[in-house]
């Protein structure tokens, strides 16, 4: 294969132009083959643009000045599943299944992230050794709960047609998955191999985000190979973009999608496409809703939801001011700052639709990239050697889910219990790891079986398969009884105890 010499010219001459044509150093010593793929790579940035885009992105984070500017969320502005009546409670869990039994709902995983703190090269929802007792995986959790979530949703319409079962037509919630570079493959052979956890194929959408070259600290691009800039996901605001580009919104409005539930891979205790906050995005009219719950400490890594200038506003933790989130009220002695974001929202397809066509129209840089300083291994640009640095050596932009807020023309923000739906695993261990998400799941169903009347003996290890439960519906056989068990899977898995 010969390089066209004014291709290459043309492609040098723009990173020359862009100060970035040390991109080139390693150029003489390529192979045809290699220099053809780097081209291919070259030609698809623009490095002006993308010089703009670093310039822009590390001066935001240096500006604190917005912080005078920013007020925490009215308490009438948030509605709370602990504070909701069991009436209304009811209100939008009807409203929710009845549009998740229409085939109106679909769920929108984010699983693209790299999951460098967990330390594992696995996409996280293939992650093996959370030590459950069923050995279960984050991807099967979600997959079983999405099952259990189609079932209950067929019931649902049975029940209100007055149909038997039989004769009302599946249910379907179409599980959208979008993943990166670095989790796609794994991810896809996982799911096919596991045969998609009895889902059917066709209802799974697994589509991929873009990228964004990593820099070092002088905003210089960064080399992964001789032939190839160091690129990374360019984080979960890569969504509205990757769903229109991989055609998924269109699929979506084709199915007579009308909502869609986006949530983090992580939290082992999502409630995936929750017919409660569908029904109360429903209800409300709201265009977004966030599941929220205050911070058990100043420093959780959980973003806040503010108002800034009118607009809400998601400051993500790492760039939160700490004395702002330290501030307690002196009068309620809380956080005054006390709305998590907890990534895991509901927006309706309008607002997905209307989000990607602004993109399309004024570009992707219309949202602002985060910058985070990383430890970045690159080609060593004077050994040619690959160095994987100690320290932060540079950064990588990231665009966040959570800045097209100000787009909703009516945002709401539920807020929803921890201990029910929020357990995320983010580190290897200590907080937020395998063994607080075990733990959390765990008590959950402790918890379940003894709102069902049972009781669970001493310190059974408890898990209930999604199968068998979606949200500790359907358990009331327990009633009664103590129970002692692993996974339980099924009714017949349960070993009672008699006194
Ligand atoms: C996220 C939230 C934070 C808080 C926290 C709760 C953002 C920007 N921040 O922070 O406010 O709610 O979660 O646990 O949402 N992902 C992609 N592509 C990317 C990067 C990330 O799909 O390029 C996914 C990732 O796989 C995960 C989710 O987005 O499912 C959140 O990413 P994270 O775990 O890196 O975010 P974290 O914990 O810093």
């Amino acid at each position: 294969m010969i390089q066209d010499n004014t291709r290459v010219a043309a492609v040098r001459e723009r990173y020359k132009a862009a100060g970035q044509d040390h991109v080139f150093t390693f150029w003489d010593e390529l192979s045809e083959r290699e220099r053809e793929s780097f081209l291919l790579q070259l030609e698809s940035f623009d490095p002006v643009a993308l010089n703009i885009t670093y310039a822009q992105a590390t001066a935001f984070s240096k500006n604190t000045v917005i912080f005078a500017d920013l007020s925490p969320l009215d308490p009438s502005e948030v509605q709370s599943t602990l504070t909701a009546t069991s009436e209304e409670k009811d209100e939008w869990y009807t409203l929710g299944m009845k549009a998740i039994a229409n085939n109106q709902a679909a769920v929108i995983l984010l699983a693209g992230g790299q999951g460098t703190r967990l330390g594992s090269m696995l996409p996280k929802g293939c992650y093996p050794d959370i030590g459950l007792p069923s050995h279960k995986t984050l991807f099967q959790i979600q997959a079983e709960r999405i099952f259990k979530l189609q079932e209950l949703a067929r019931m649902d319409r049975a029940k209100r047609s007055g149909q038997s079962l039989d004769s009302v037509p599946p249910v379907v919630v179409p599980w959208c998955i979008m993943t990166s570079g670095s989790t796609r493959h794994q991810a896809e052979v996982f799911l096919r191999e596991q045969d998609y956890f009895g889902l059917s194929a066709d209802n799974i959408i697994i589509f991929e985000q873009g990228v964004i070259p990593c820099f070092d600290k002088e905003g210089k691009f960064l080399l992964d190979q001789k032939n190839t800039i160091a690129t990374s996901p360019n984080g979960n605001g890569g969504l509205y973009w990757a769903l229109r580009r991989e055609g998924v919104l269109d699929e979506l409005a084709k199915r007579g999608v009308r909502y869609a539930h986006c949530y983090s891979v992580d939290n082992i205790l999502i409630k995936i496409g929750d017919p409660i906050g569908i029904g109360h995005a429903l209800e409300t009219g709201a265009d977004v809703t966030a599941k929220a719950m205050p911070k058990t400490r100043a420093t959780e890594p959980l973003g806040m939801i503010c108002r800034l200038g009118g607009k809400i506003k998601v400051v993500e933790y790492s760039e939160m001011d700490p004395g702002l989130a330290a501030l307690i009220d002196d009068r309620t002695g809380e956080s005054v700052y006390r709305t998590g974001y907890i990534c895991n929202q509901i927006c309706s397809l309008d607002l997905l639709q209307k989000i990607s066509g602004i993109l399309q129209n004024k570009g992707q840089d219309t949202l602002p990239y985060h910058p985070a300083l990383k430890r970045i291994p690159h080609v060593d640009l004077r050994t040619g050697l690959f160095v994987h640095p100690e320290k932060p050596n540079g950064v990588k932009l990231e665009l966040f889910i959570f800045d097209v807020f100000p787009l909703a023309e009516r945002f709401a923000c539920l807020e929803v219990e921890r201990s029910r739906e929020f357990s995320p695993m983010k580190n290897a261990t200590g907080l937020d790891s395998p063994s607080t998400c075990r733990r959390d799941l765990e008590r959950l169903h402790i918890r379940w079986i003894g709102e069902a009347g049972g009781h669970v003996e001493g310190k059974a290890i408890e898990q209930i398969g999604p199968r068998l439960s979606y949200a500790g519906e359907g358990l009331e056989w327990v009633k009664g009884k103590t129970i002692r068990a692993g996974a339980l899977e099924s009714r017949d898995d349960a070993l009672f105890i008699k006194h």
